[in-house]
C-alpha cells in the first residue's frame, strides 16, 4: 500500500527515529557482496558512525578508518585478524572489538546481518592507568549470551550486559539491555554521552526530547548529548536493545 509519505520515523534536532521503511542501502569501500544501512553518522551532528551491514554468502568486509565493534545480529560468519592464526566463528550474538589499525576480514558464510559501530579513538593519558596497564584498548571477541548480567539499579526486570571490560582504556560502551515486559528505565536521563540505539526485540515507548514515540524490534535511535531519553517496555515479550555510549573521557579531552 501507499504509505503517502508517512512513516514513524522522525529526525529532530537531539534525536533521530530511523523505522527499516526509511533504511537507504549504499555500498562502502572494504565491503564487497554487501550493502551497508548508514543510520548514523558525523553528517548528522554524531561523533561515530553505526551502521547495519546486510551480507550476500561470501561477502566480505574489512578493516574502517577507525576502530571498530562488530555485533552479529543474523547468519554465521568468519573472522580473521592480523596477529593471530585462529579463524572466529561468527552467529547471532558473537562480538568483536577491533582497535584502530588491526587489520581483519569479515566472511559471511551464510547471508548475514551485523551491527558496526565506529568511533575515532581518544587515547588516555598514561597517568590514568595502573602501571603495567596498556594505553591502548586490545582485539576481543566474544558471546552476549556468555555474559553476565547486572540488574540495572537492582531491578531484576531490567538485565544490562557490557560487551566491553570496565576499563578506562576503552573510549566507549556498547551494552545490550533486556526489558521484561512492563519494565521501564527508574528515570528519565539527561547525560552528555550520546547513544546510538538499535531495538533488537520486542518494543515498547521511546521517549526522546518531548517526544514519546512507540518503538518496535528493527528500529534505530540516535540520541544527542543532553536529549532527555526514556523507555518502558510494553507487549508479552521482553524488549532488547543494543546501546553505544561515549564513555571514560573528559568531555575536554
Ligand atoms: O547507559 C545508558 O545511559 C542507558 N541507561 N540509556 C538508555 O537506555 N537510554
Ligand atoms: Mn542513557
Amino acid at each position: 500500500m501507499h504509505t503517502l509519505g508517512h512513516t514513524r520515523g522522525s529526525h529532530r534536532r537531539d534525536h533521530l527515529l530511523l523505522t527499516p521503511d526509511t533504511f537507504v542501502r549504499t555500498p562502502l569501500p572494504g565491503l564487497t557482496g554487501g550493502l551497508a544501512i548508514v543510520h548514523v553518522a558525523p553528517q548528522a551532528g554524531a561523533a561515530f558512525t553505526q551502521m547495519t551491514v546486510e551480507f550476500e554468502a561470501d561477502g566480505t568486509l574489512t578493516e574502517g578508518p577507525t576502530q571498530r565493534l562488530l555485533y552479529v545480529l543474523e547468519g554465521d560468519l568468519r573472522l580473521e585478524h592480523t596477529g593471530s592464526d585462529d579463524t572466529h566463528t561468527l552467529t547471532a550474538g558473537s562480538y568483536a572489538f577491533l582497535p584502530t589499525g588491526h587489520d581483519h576480514t569479515l566472511t559471511a558464510v551464510t547471508a548475514s546481518r551485523v551491527a558496526v559501530v565506529e568511533k575515532p579513538f581518544l587515547p588516555l593519558d598514561p597517568e590514568h592507568l595502573a602501571e603495567d596497564e596498556d594505553r591502548f584498548p586490545e582485539f576481543l571477541i566474544g558471546r552476549e549470551q556468555d555474559l553476565p548480567s547486572t540488574a540495572l539499579n537492582g531491578d531484576e526486570g531490567l538485565e544490562v550486559r557490557a560487551l566491553l571490560p570496565a576499563s578506562l582504556r576503552f573510549d566507549f560502551a556498547c551494552n545490550t539491555m533486556t526489558y521484561a515486559p512492563g519494565a521501564s528505565l527508574p528515570q528519565v536521563e539527561v547525560h552528555y554521552m550520546e547513544h546510538g540505539l538499535l531495538m533488537l526485540a520486542g518494543g515498547g515507548v521511546y521517549r526522546l526530547g518531548e517526544q514519546w514515540y512507540p518503538t518496535a524490534a528493527g528500529d534505530f535511535i540516535w540520541m544527542a548529548p543532553f536529549c532527555p531519553q526514556w523507555f518502558g517496555a510494553l507487549g508479552k515479550v521482553p524488549a532488547k536493545y543494543l546501546i553505544y555510549k561515549d564513555f571514560n573521557r573528559h568531555t575536554l579531552a
